[in-house]
């Protein structure tokens, strides 16, 4: 994408952020944060280690303590939306950062989708990541 491109582009999505912050303020809120995942690739394997950071995007401070109340892992970016693995969340053991644990059966791409919820904040921050699961 070209600068020229981004910047005519720019006022456009502030625009629409607007109107979504209108109609639902709750979830303009929630659009602040974004989780992301520390590895693009992970090594394939039936217990395998996952991470993802949850930041404030404004601040590009990590934020912890978020509850993550639905979690799943499937292989939809290969055309396998209902092979479905196993995913565990682990205890973080730093501020900001969720491990789990994943049964990744298959080398190919991998979907993670998160809910979670935050302190202090109304609505849900949703996430659809994808990582590729190498030998
Ligand atoms: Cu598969």
């Amino acid at each position: 994408m070209s600068l020229s491109y981004m910047r005519r582009a720019l006022p456009v999505g502030l625009l629409m952020l607007a109107a979504a912050g209108m109609a639902s303020p709750a979830r303009s809120e929630a659009t602040e944060y974004e989780f992301q995942l520390l590895q693009s690739e992970v090594k394939q394997g039936e217990s395998a280690l996952l991470a993802v950071r949850l930041i404030h995007k404004p601040t590009g401070h990590t934020v912890p303590a978020a509850v993550i109340f639905t979690h799943r892992l499937d292989m939809a970016p290969d055309g396998m939306a209902t092979m479905k693995s196993r995913l565990v969340p682990l205890p973080s053991t730093e501020p900001g950062i969720y491990p789990f644990n994943a049964d990744l059966s298959m080398e190919g791409n991998w979907r993670l989708s998160l809910a979670a919820k935050l302190q202090g904040e109304a609505g849900t921050v949703q996430a659809r990541l994808i990582f590729k699961a190498v030998e």
